[in-house]
């Protein structure tokens, strides 16, 4: 009992060719994830061999993490940044073994792209970055133009699993080749989850140490797999856990589902907390810092009343 293969899961629905409408009025107020199918997302579905991307983009350097480890872990960092050029990420991240290689000659590539300043304050938008490809995928027009912040390329290694996270717009993830499984939990399991910023410190989800996370116990998996052409929308705040299992290539797109002025503008990645939200974070983060002066039965007595106000205060949401 309570081993991986006894978890209770919930399985994301899979709703064929949703209209706008439909998407509007019955799945978006219902924050929860579905994997749409039957989408036209346009040519990159057939075109997007290995060989038509070298073609096309191949010279573009892009920045890449590179891993011995196909389980990427952003806390502990157990990868490498490397900068290489589309053709060499393309071929390796396709390929199981390598001729060339940084690490190892298994290592795994993720490519979350960026905009195309160097430091990474861009905001990553697909369409001007990748212009020579942009018209091969079409984006489901099921939010506003002007809620539209950032579009990614994304490109994985099979195996290569993506740390658990959440973002604060509401994402829908197109997947064009390969398949993943996506392992999504609900917003009210936060407390369950041992984040650390935006980041679960749980990495190997089916497997986790319950003695050092014996609350994730409690936590419900959604769990969908999806298929070149599946698109999924991934309610803001939902964390979500990736693995591919082929070699993969998605585009993802953020969409505002707040009022512009609840977003840090200086965000170029979307997953900056919420204005309201980041400042309560800092005002807490100095609270904690300032119990740190006590003596530790001091300071055990305030964490326990913080808790309980933080309870109250969830109560009564
Ligand atoms: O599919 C992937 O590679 C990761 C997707 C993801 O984390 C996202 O869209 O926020």
């Amino acid at each position: 009992m309570g081993k991986k293969n006894m978890k209770d899961k919930i399985k994301i629905p899979r709703c064929d060719g949703i209209s706008d409408e439909e998407f509007r009025e019955s799945i978006l107020p219902k924050r929860e994830p579905v994997i749409i199918t039957g989408l036209d997302i346009g040519l990159c579905k057939s075109l997007w061999t290995v060989d038509y991307l070298s073609n096309k983009i191949g010279d573009k350097q892009v920045k890449v993490h590179v891993s011995k480890d196909k389980q990427m872990d952003f806390i502990k960092k157990n990868f490498i940044y490397k900068t290489i050029s589309f053709r060499s990420l393309i071929k390796r991240a396709s390929e199981r073994e390598h001729e060339e290689f940084f690490l190892d000659k298994n290592e795994v590539y993720y490519l979350r792209a960026l905009g195309d300043d160097p430091r990474g304050r861009d905001v990553s938008d697909f369409k001007k970055h990748y212009s020579g490809i942009s018209d091969d995928i079409i984006f489901p027009a099921y939010f506003e133009p002007s809620q539209y912040f950032s579009s990614v390329f994304r490109i994985g290694s099979s195996g290569c699993q993506l740390w658990t996270h959440y973002d604060i717009m509401d994402n829908m993830l197109i997947q064009v080749k390969g398949r993943k499984r996506v392992v999504l939990f609900n917003p009210q399991d936060t407390q369950n989850l041992y984040l650390n910023g935006d980041k679960s410190e749980i990495i190997d989800i089916d497997n986790p140490d319950y003695e050092k996370f014996p609350k994730f116990k409690n936590v419900m998996f959604y769990e969908g797999f999806l298929e070149p052409g599946d698109v999924i929308f991934i309610p803001a705040l939902w964390m979500h856990n990736v693995i591919s299992l082929d070699f993969g290539i998605a585009v993802n797109v953020f969409w505002k589902n707040l009022d512009n002025s609840f977003y840090n503008q200086k965000d170029p990645y979307g997953n900056r907390d919420l204005v309201p939200a980041e400042k309560a974070l800092q005002s807490l983060e100095t609270a904690l810092k300032s119990l740190k002066e006590l003596p530790k039965d001091y300071s055990d007595f305030y964490h326990r009343r913080i808790l309980s106000r933080v309870e109250r205060s969830l109560n009564e949401l």
